[in-house]
């Protein structure tokens, strides 16, 4: 992240610990800071100066506290990336960035207070290139249809695929295909940014049959090289509520001779079919048509028990943030053991997101967990990669060795 080109207001009620995170994120070269005293003056602030792109927030606030706060930037379509900290402990921070994450805001971490200054430092670093968000002129909103018809068309579009492998075997078992975009103006738009901009203005279809154009190009060689992943699309409530959608993702596969057991939709728990009846009967005849579903990012969304019960799911896909503390945080442990004992009492495989240790796999194997997906297998790569990772991959060279599932 370049701090030259940040622009940062501070949210708290107490003037010492709003002046220490100003001085530290003016050491750590911040282009210029503000501070407020309340939730509310916080986002008339925001209302006036559209440069600001980072809110560091405290919880406990007079007029508005951080959580009305979280809502009324999402209210005001406040696009920016924000940071909460608290004294008043772990929990209520990582609920708070929760309520944050549903809001669709940028939360780019939480921080005890005290605020260290390295602690400070690593949240803004991990932040990676292009995630503090630009001045409102950038936003999705301002994109037009004709950016993201150009974006198609010149190719500034392309799918990544991440291996996702069986946790006995150790053996690919499918690639989750994942949207890039490089385009030299919109650069700053996240992907998931421009996949709203594409869902606003009706030209969802066309990024979607753009990722299928791009698995189906790559499908022939993958098979020569006697890969046959599943292919796990990630789809949107956007697309799940559309009536046409069934018939027209099995006419684009067929072109490919890629046939509907061989794909695997990823929904968000927010597309769950929740009381959604349109939603329902797309999903319903994707699971007639022979796809399979998955919830994705399983535990970060408000899917209920009933809709699990009810939807035609096949797959859990667990959170990687409940993944990432599994060997540290019992919370995280406990959440990831029941997630994957509800899933197979409804008859549902798992998969663990995030995988990026050993230690991690050794945990998932023994709480049963099927698959496994994360940066210590593989990153998203370019799909004519794959079978150059597929021959060079070594679990061994990870200490990880294969096992054979119980009879
Ligand atoms: O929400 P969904 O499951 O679609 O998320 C996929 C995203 O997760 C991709 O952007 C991918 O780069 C990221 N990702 C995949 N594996 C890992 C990992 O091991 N660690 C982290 N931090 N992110 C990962
Ligand atoms: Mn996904």
């Amino acid at each position: 992240m370049n701090q030259s080109q940040l622009n940062a207001l501070v949210a708290d009620d107490d003037p010492i610990a709003q002046g220490i995170v100003a001085d530290q994120l003016r050491r750590l070269g911040a282009h210029s800071v503000r501070c407020v005293g309340s939730g509310k003056a916080a986002i008339e602030t925001l209302q006036q100066d559209a440069d600001i792109n980072l809110l560091v927030t405290d919880l406990r606030m007079p007029d508005t506290d951080g959580i009305a706060l979280l809502r009324q930037l999402e209210e005001f379509r406040l696009r920016l990336c924000v940071i909460i900290m608290s004294a008043l402990g772990d929990k209520i921070l990582r609920a708070a960035a929760t309520i944050g994450i549903g809001h669709d805001l940028r939360i780019i971490g939480v921080a005890v207070k005290p605020v260290r200054f390295d602690q400070l430092r690593r949240l803004l670093e991990s932040g990676a290139e292009g995630t503090i968000a630009p001045p409102a002129s950038d936003s999705w909103s301002d994109v037009v249809p004709s950016d993201i018809r150009n974006a198609l068309a010149d190719g500034q579009y392309a799918i990544q695929v991440q291996p996702v492998i069986d946790a006995l075997s150790l053996q690919l078992v499918s690639v989750e295909v994942l949207s890039r975009w490089t385009h030299p103006v919109l650069r700053h738009c996240a992907p998931g940014d421009v996949i709203l901009a594409a869902e606003a203005h009706g030209l969802i279809m066309e990024v979607t049959r753009q990722a299928l154009q791009g698995v189906g190009d790559n499908w022939p060689k993958w098979r020569s090289h006697g890969l046959c992943p599943k292919i796990a699309l990630n789809i949107s409530a956007h697309t799940l509520a559309d009536l046409s959608f069934p018939d027209w993702v099995t006419a684009e596969l067929d072109a490919y001779s890629i046939r509907p057991k061989d794909v695997i939709f990823e929904l968000t728990e927010t597309a769950m079919p929740a009381d959604a009846p349109i939603s329902l009967e797309v999903a319903c005849r994707l699971g007639l048509y022979g796809f399979k579903l998955a919830i994705d990012d399983f535990g970060t969304g408000y899917a209920n028990l009933t809709q699990l019960k009810d939807a035609p799911i096949q797959q859990l896909k667990i959170d990687k943030s409940f993944v990432e503390h599994i060997e540290t945080s019992s919370d995280s442990r406990t959440i990831v053991e029941s997630s994957i004992q509800l899933a197979h009492e409804l008859g549902l495989t798992t998969v663990g997101e995030g995988v990026e240790r050993p230690s991690q796999v050794e945990l998932l194997r023994t709480l049963g967990c099927d698959h496994l997906q994360g940066y210590l297998f593989a990153r998203p790569m370019p799909p004519a990669a794959l079978a150059d990772w597929a021959r060079s991959f070594d679990p061994e060279a990870l200490g990880l060795a294969p096992e054979r599932p119980e009879p």
